[in-house]
């Protein structure tokens, strides 16, 4: 395997909505550079991409796959994303790692909520777009609508390269407005028939030429002198102006492709191979620090890694790009994020199951190798004494969580050590061991992403589980004042306990002033602020605790014992067991005895009366209510906001953007938990959606009535 020179190396992300044909274009690809001798298909099962048996068996892609062609003397790296939502953490990763990402839109349906989430993550991101239609040959294809679609959501940034010349079965020819040439396929694809554009397409090809050269000549000043002079630019300097188009985001060339009859991926990789930015050309990246890291082969040596996991037949495999110096098999280097030296065994390049030896990788190529003992997605390995971290990868909060239970309860152990593992190799995965709600939890980002970890946990860990709902974390709190005191008394041979404690309690919003007075049954309690804590609960919300005891009725001594009493209750709520929250009391008199009063008589007496004042104070039940953000094509918004409708949501507002609509809506977290499951199914999985946690708030009667008797019930069955 040759050994390429980062100005010879170009690192392409193949990104876009779920089969858009992403997998098939890099089939395609392969086949057209040599580098296999047949194209594989999704329905055959057999693509050199997709080879992990979880999306054999599911039939889309689950994971990032890293292939390389050579293509007239250059490396293209190019990097098959999963387009599914529930997979987006690889498809976020691969951009960070490529200069430039082709962003495929199926031409049954032109641009789609897909598209435009991963086309936010290239703008977050800074990367050059390419759009590339695909599916020309799709009875449903509209190329005409997509372009004027495509223009509507970007702008006149979006410029057309090729247009079919029809759509459909009978699509087998393009016209390509930067070579202003016509070309023409056999069925079978492949090498085209390269013509001069017939003379009753001459106008329209003209036209859009035009309007490329001069989107061309925009991005730098030589150019557009010249533009203006000679009102045109030669190839090279439409490329040259493309490309420094492409770096600044300010064009956004449309392509052309029938990817599963390979027509128009030779010309798109000629492309690729001429404009597309080099590794050396692009915008320097920084580490945590800021310091700027140069794709320099002679520098020090430093390797990210973006990928690690199991693959079938091998074991662990680490997949890395070379983001400084250059590496060779045996070198020692450092796992800065972990402390621990590595030495680096055979390094390899990738294409899909398949690795080929290499002998070195330098700056700016992708690459992987076998047998770490310690190196997880995310890390960096550095040469000694070199301490350049990088976290520029920022994924997504989870939006589909599922509790999880190993069927056999002597599992336990082995389950949590493989989702430990299984979080090493992807970080949209959260694990979370919930003492609250006694269940382990995993976060994820859709239905699709949890069900591929269960068919892992089964097929590869041999693990049997079940997913569970997820228990909602409820809290309590009150809705009025109330006043109660407790004695604690016991006299039992020897030293005998007393306490005594009165108190108030109210309900705390954040900001209210401390209280002067209290009146119940025309008596008035004045209240004397001896001592105020806050107490910012662990849970969420607060407790006021003030100490107004006069006339040395209690100690001072004996004041954290009575919070210590409070603070239990806090913990198991008096109406089904959970979390309190927000709560004043105000400890206004008590009694102790010479001899008797300790701290534990003081903590049970509070335990008992701030119970008992708890239950006077119109106890309520809160649950956890999140805002909802779902993006959704337009002929389902209908549909939609019925749905949600049904699940108590509250709808905030609409936006409508081009194709789509965004809706907000405040949902019970309830109500929540199976939306990702519902939203799918009425839009056959076209719209997505986020949600961020926002407040709690009271829940309706009915709910509350029938948790309590719930509680009730489990309590009864424990006792
Ligand atoms: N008609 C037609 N179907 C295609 C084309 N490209 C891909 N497909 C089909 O579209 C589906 C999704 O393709 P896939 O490559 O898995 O899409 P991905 O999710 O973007 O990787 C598969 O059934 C492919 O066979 C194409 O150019 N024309
Ligand atoms: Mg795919």
């Amino acid at each position: 395997m040759r050994v390429y020179q980062t100005n010879e190396i170009k690192n392409i992300a193949l990104v876009g909505s779920a089969g858009s044909g992403k997998t098939t274009l890099a089939e395609s690809m392969l086949y057209e550079a040599g580098v296999i001798k047949r194209r594989g298909s999704i329905e055959a099962k057999n693509t050199v991409s997709d080879y992990f048996p979880v999306e054999l068996e599911y039939g889309y892609s689950v994971f990032p796959t890293v292939l390389h062609v050579e293509w007239n003397n250059k490396k293209l790296n190019i990097i098959d994303c999963p387009g599914s939502d529930d997979f987006v953490g690889g498809a976020i990763t691969s951009l960070n790692v490529t200069d430039l990402a082709l962003v495929t839109i199926n031409g049954q349906y032109g641009p789609e909520v897909g598209t435009q989430n991963i086309f936010r993550y290239t703008e977050k991101l800074k990367k050059p777009v390419i759009f590339l239609v695909n599916q020309l040959d799709s009875e449903k294809c509209d190329f005409d609508a997509i372009v004027a679609s495509m223009i509507d959501i970007y702008g006149s940034k979006c410029v057309q390269i090729q247009y079919p010349l029809e759509t459909g079965p009978n699509f087998h020819s393009l016209i390509d407005v930067l070579l202003m040439k016509k070309y023409t396929w056999k069925p079978e694809g492949g090498a085209p028939t390269i013509e001069d554009i017939p003379e009753e397409e001459m106008d329209k090809a003209m036209e859009l030429h035009k309007a490329l050269v001069e989107a061309a000549a925009e991005n730098d000043e030589s150019l557009m002198e010249k533009f203006f002079e000679s009102e045109t630019l030669t190839e090279d300097e439409m490329r040259e102006g493309i490309r420094k188009g492409l770096v600044t985001r300010s064009i956004f060339p449309l392509f052309c492709v029938c990817a599963g009859k390979d027509m128009g991926v030779r010309r798109l990789m000629e492309f690729l191979g001429n404009v597309v930015p080099f590794v050396s050309e692009m915008p320097k990246i920084h580490d945590t620090r800021g310091e700027e890291i140069s794709p320099d082969s002679n520098g020090p040596e430093s390797l990210y890694f973006f990928k690690t996991g199991m693959e079938p037949h091998i074991g662990e495999v680490s997949y890395f790009k070379v983001m400084s110096g250059h590496v060779k098999a045996g070198d020692d280097l450092v796992n800065v994020d972990r402390g621990s030296r590595e030495r680096l065994g055979q390094l390899f390049v990738c294409a899909g199951a398949n690795r080929i030896p290499v002998e070195q990788l330098n700056a700016g190529d992708l690459g992987c190798t076998v047998k770490l003992k310690d190196v997880k997605t995310g890390n960096a390995l550095n040469q000694k004494d070199l301490d350049w971290h990088y976290d520029f990868i920022k994924y997504p909060r989870s939006k589909y969580s599922r509790a999880i239970r190993a069927v056999n309860s002597q599992d336990t152990e082995k389950l949590m050590a493989a989702l430990l593992k299984m979080r090493q190799e992807d970080p949209t995965w959260v694990v979370e061991n919930s003492k609250e709600l006694k269940q382990t939890i995993v976060h994820g980002q859709g239905e699709f992403h949890l069900r591929t970890l269960k068919w892992r946990l089964e097929n590869n860990e041999k693990l049997n589980v079940v997913f569970e709902e997820p228990k909602i974390p409820y809290r309590e709190t009150i809705t009025k004042k109330a006043k109660a005191e407790y004695r604690h008394k016991k006299q039992s041979g020897g030293a005998g306990q007393f306490g005594e404690v009165h108190l108030i309690v109210e309900p705390y919003a954040e900001g209210m002033p401390d209280p002067t007075s209290y009146t119940f049954n025309g008596q008035e309690y004045k209240v004397t602020m001896k001592g105020k804590e806050e107490v910012d609960l662990e849970w969420g919300g607060k407790l006021v605790f003030i100490n107004s005891v006069v006339g040395g009725a209690i100690d001072a001594r004996f004041m954290p014992a009575i919070l210590k009493g409070i603070m239990d209750c806090m913990e198991h709520g008096p109406l089904t067991g959970c979390y309190a929250r927000d709560v004043r009391v105000v400890v206004y008199d008590g009694k102790m005895h010479p001899v008797d009063s300790n701290e534990l008589s003081f903590m049970l007496a509070a335990r008992h009366a701030f119970s008992e004042a708890f239950k006077q104070a119109g106890p309520k039940i809160l649950e956890p209510i999140y805002d909802l953000e779902v993006y959704v094509p337009d002929d389902y918004l209908g549909d939609v906001m019925s749905d949600l409708q049904g699940r108590r949501a509250l709808i905030m507002g609409m936006d409508s953007e081009a194709g789509y609509q965004k809706l907000q809506a405040r949902i019970p977290l309830k109500e929540l938990s199976s939306y990702s499951i519902a939203l799918s199914s009425i839009t056959g999985g076209r719209a997505s959606f986020t949600t961020k946690f926002s407040s709690y708030e009271l829940v309706p009667n009915d709910l509350q009535q029938k948790l309590i008797a719930e509680h009730e019930a489990e309590t009864a069955k424990e006792d």
